[in-house]
């Protein structure tokens, strides 16, 4: 199961799976977007594909989904919760509550909503891979409430790391730095122009590359565990130096 599938890190993960020969649960909210990209995993990759269309941060509908899932989709060997966003890029004092209220209900309590709907239908020596961030590695101005969640979600693999122990669960952190996706445009709420300036005069990873990693990681045999990745373009040494590239206007 692949959450927040119908762009980015997300879908090309799901790409990625499928060209593995891997049945895929798929989840967004978008749901033409949903139904569109499972045919094309179903025509290009003969493999088996479920859309479940839901807002992670409504636990009704999660709970509905899960528990609606025929009996041939209840074990599910990986769980990806991708499904996240940023929301503004503002001074803490300039902060919008409902842009705040928007990262922590999706990055944080519905990353908790999906874990707790789905662990139960995991295989033993089934895979859980959060996607993080560099933002939950290090806090960078503006990114206040986003780089909050990420943490979170920094802490929680952790946590779950420790407490699914016993029940032969892997839990991998995945903290990619520079992806160009939707995720910009989504952060500066449909503005374009702003959203490309992160990657101004530098190559940033697409959402293939931040896919190769987690398809390493869960391909690892039983016994190994990829803990915590960080994966940056070349020219992103952290959160704060990236070099770029002078560009005549
Ligand atoms: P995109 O905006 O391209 O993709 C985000 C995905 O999440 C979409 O499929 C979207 O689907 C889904 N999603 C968002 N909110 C919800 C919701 N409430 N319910 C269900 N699905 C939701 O961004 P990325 O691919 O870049 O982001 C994926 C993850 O990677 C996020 O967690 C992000 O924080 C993280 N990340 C991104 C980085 C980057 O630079 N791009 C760097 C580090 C981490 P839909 O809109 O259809 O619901
Ligand atoms: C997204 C990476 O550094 O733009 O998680 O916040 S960053």
């Amino acid at each position: 199961m692949i959450t927040g599938a119908t762009s980015g890190i997300g879908k090309a993960t799901a790409i990625k799976f499928a060209t593995k020969g891997i049945n895929l649960i798929i989840t967004g909210r978008r749901s033409s977007l949903l139904d569109q990209f499972k045919e094309e995993l179903i025509n290009n990759h003969k493999v088996e594909v479920l859309a479940l269309n839901f807002d992670v941060r409504n636990n009704e509908e999660v709970l509905a989904a899960v528990e609606n899932l025929e009996e041939k989709w209840r074990k599910i060997d990986i769980l990806v919760n991708n499904a996240g966003l940023a929301a503004g890029f503002s001074l803490i004092q300039d902060g919008l509550i409902d842009d705040w209220e928007r990262m922590i209900d999706t990055n944080i309590k519905g990353l908790l909503y999906i874990s707790k709907a789905v662990i139960p239908l995991m295989i033993k020596n089934g895979h859980i891979v959060n996607i993080a961030s560099i933002a939950g590695k290090e806090v960078y101005e503006r990114g206040n409430v986003y780089c909050v969640t990420k943490h979170a979600v920094d802490a929680l693999s952790k946590a779950m790391r420790i407490d699914l122990l016993s029940t032969g669960i892997k839990v991998t952190s995945v903290n990619p730095g520079l992806v160009e996706t939707e995720f910009s445009i989504v952060r500066f709420k449909g503005d374009r122009k702003k959203a490309k300036v992160p990657y101004k005069g530098m190559k940033p990873l697409s959402g293939e590359d931040v896919a190769e990693v987690i398809w390493f990681a869960v391909s690892r045999p039983d016994h190994v565990n990829i803990n915590d990745i960080i994966i940056t373009a070349k020219a992103q040494a952290n959160s704060f130096y990236v070099f770029r590239e002078e560009i005549s206007e």
